[in-house]
């Protein structure tokens, strides 16, 4: 899953609305980099962003869900607003990457009314407020037993377990210690098998880790996003598709005694 953020800070075109052709044209890179799932995302979940309206995150995402659709990858759409995943779902959405997991009126409906794929985040607090002192008893349960009880929710409202996605969430209400506490216990966060979404790209994990500022950060994050997989997550969701896919490639011809043949095209857009 590659990241495409849509704020007024990220391709920026000098106006008020970001040129959505420089995202649209960063999403065709990554999709030609492998990435299965472009992630558009028009609200900044940064601790101490201002909130956009659904008016405002709809006007950001759209033109961009549009361009993008033609591409050989399903379109996410971050959001946690109802109304947000209604309009990207009706303009081709086939992913809602909610980091409220459903929790916002109206979203059980939304999905429920529809078909696209559903992934479900663990988030401690709200993300003004999330990275103060986070404590946990036992963080592998607790992420556990939420995400458990999110999925329930969802499948309650009429949504299929095909469907469902379940991330723990890196650095959403957690410490150091706990985000590397969850990566080590990935297959416990599943609940009844549901496949498992990791986000740790660029985050201030990685850069507490390596000491490295955001634009340093790219090996450590490689680091997480193959541990993950070699963990059981069945997606990453990252900046950097390019390098994360050829890292994750050189895994799994390691890990399948290899299909490689010189010259091919290996595994890449299989
Ligand atoms: C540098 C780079 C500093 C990135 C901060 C960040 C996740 C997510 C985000 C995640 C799922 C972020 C929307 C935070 N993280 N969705 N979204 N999982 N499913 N911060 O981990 O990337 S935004």
């Amino acid at each position: 899953m590659g990241i495409l953020n849509i704020t007024p800070d990220s391709f920026s075109d000098g106006g008020r609305f970001p040129s959505v052709a420089a995202a649209v044209d960063a999403a065709g890179r990554m999709v030609e980099a492998g990435a299965a799932v472009i992630d558009i995302g028009g609200e900044s979940t940064r601790p101490g962003a201002s909130a956009v309206s659904a008016a405002e995150e709809i006007d950001r995402v759209l033109p961009v869900i549009e361009g993008v659709r033609p591409f050989d990858a399903v379109v996410s759409v971050d959001t946690s607003k109802a109304a947000v995943a209604e309009a990207a779902i009706a303009a081709g959405a086939g992913m809602v990457n909610d980091v409220l997991a459903a929790r916002a009126p109206g979203m059980l409906e939304v999905l429920a009314r529809s078909r696209v794929a559903v992934c479900l985040m663990h988030m401690r607090g709200e993300p003004r407020t999330m990275q103060v002192r986070p404590e946990y008893e036992d963080v592998v349960r607790e992420v556990a037993a939420f995400l458990a009880e999110r999925a329930s929710a969802c499948r309650a409202a009429g949504v299929a377990r095909e469907r469902l996605m379940l991330d723990p969430g890196i650095g959403f209400g957690k410490t150091v210690p706990h985000n590397l506490e969850l990566l080590r216990n990935l297959p416990a966060l599943s609940c009844d098998g549901l496949p498992i979404l990791v986000g740790a790209s660029r985050k201030n994990t990685i850069g507490q880790l390596t000491g490295k500022p955001p634009a340093g950060r790219l090996a450590g994050s490689i680091g997480a996003a193959v541990f993950a997989v070699t963990r059981g997550a069945a997606m990453v969701r990252v900046h950097d598709v390019e390098e994360t896919v050829d890292a994750l490639e050189v895994v799994r011809a390691i890990e399948s005694g290899s299909q490689w043949r010189p010259g091919g095209a290996g595994c890449r857009r299989a």
